[in-house]
């Protein structure tokens, strides 16, 4: 059982599962650090229940894919979303202009876009609704009616789906 791509962490619980399901087996989890921080609680539920899993991590003390795409548009990791902006040379009012070099980018959302993507959350006493999903900022936009600073809803998730992975050109025209 092999995770191809996405939503990370969940190499550990596979192997739980796998573990409770064929008792006589010796199961083997091939485990990276970054991965593996998501879901540690794993290894606890693995002694706990006295589960014959062997867990390998591989440690690169990095979450290496990411600083692989920070080097794409010249910025390094670091603890400001901001500095984002600083490496394309712009800033929150100007942002638009780092289009012309990174076309994709005219789909970005800023931190307080999340911000409030939380805050909606965090008010909303029928928050149990969502439990179990994976949720973006853009499509609770839509549900709670929140704007990114500057007015727009960037439906940023949809439109790496439907946009830049189909390999079509930069356009936000009805993702934002
Ligand atoms: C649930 C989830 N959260 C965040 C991400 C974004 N993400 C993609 S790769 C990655 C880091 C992976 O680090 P690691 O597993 O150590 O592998 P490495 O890149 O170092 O080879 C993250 C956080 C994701 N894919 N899935």
């Amino acid at each position: 059982m092999c995770l191809t791509g996405d939503a990370i962490g969940q190499g550990l619980p596979v192997a739980v599962g796998a573990a409770v399901a064929c008792r006589d087996r010796r199961v083997i989890a091939l485990e990276s650090d970054g991965s593996a921080m998501y879901t540690l609680q794993s290894l606890w539920t693995m002694v706990r229940e006295s589960l014959d899993v062997t867990t390998i991590l591989f440690n690169n003390g990095s979450y290496a894919v990411l600083n692989m795409e920070l080097g794409r548009v010249g910025a390094e990791a670091g603890p400001r979303a901001k500095a984002m902006l600083e490496a394309f040379g712009v800033t929150e009012e100007t942002w638009r202009a780092a289009v012309a070099r990174v076309p994709h980018f005219c789909c970005s959302e800023s931190p307080a876009f999340v911000g409030r993507a939380a805050a909606a959350l965090a008010s909303d006493p029928d928050v149990a609704r969502w439990s179990g999903q994976s949720l973006s900022s853009g499509a609770l936009a839509q549900v709670y009616g929140f704007t990114d600073v500057d007015g727009t809803r960037p439906d940023a998730w949809r439109y790496i789906v439907e946009v830049r992975e189909a390999g079509l050109p930069a356009d936000d025209t009805g993702y934002r």
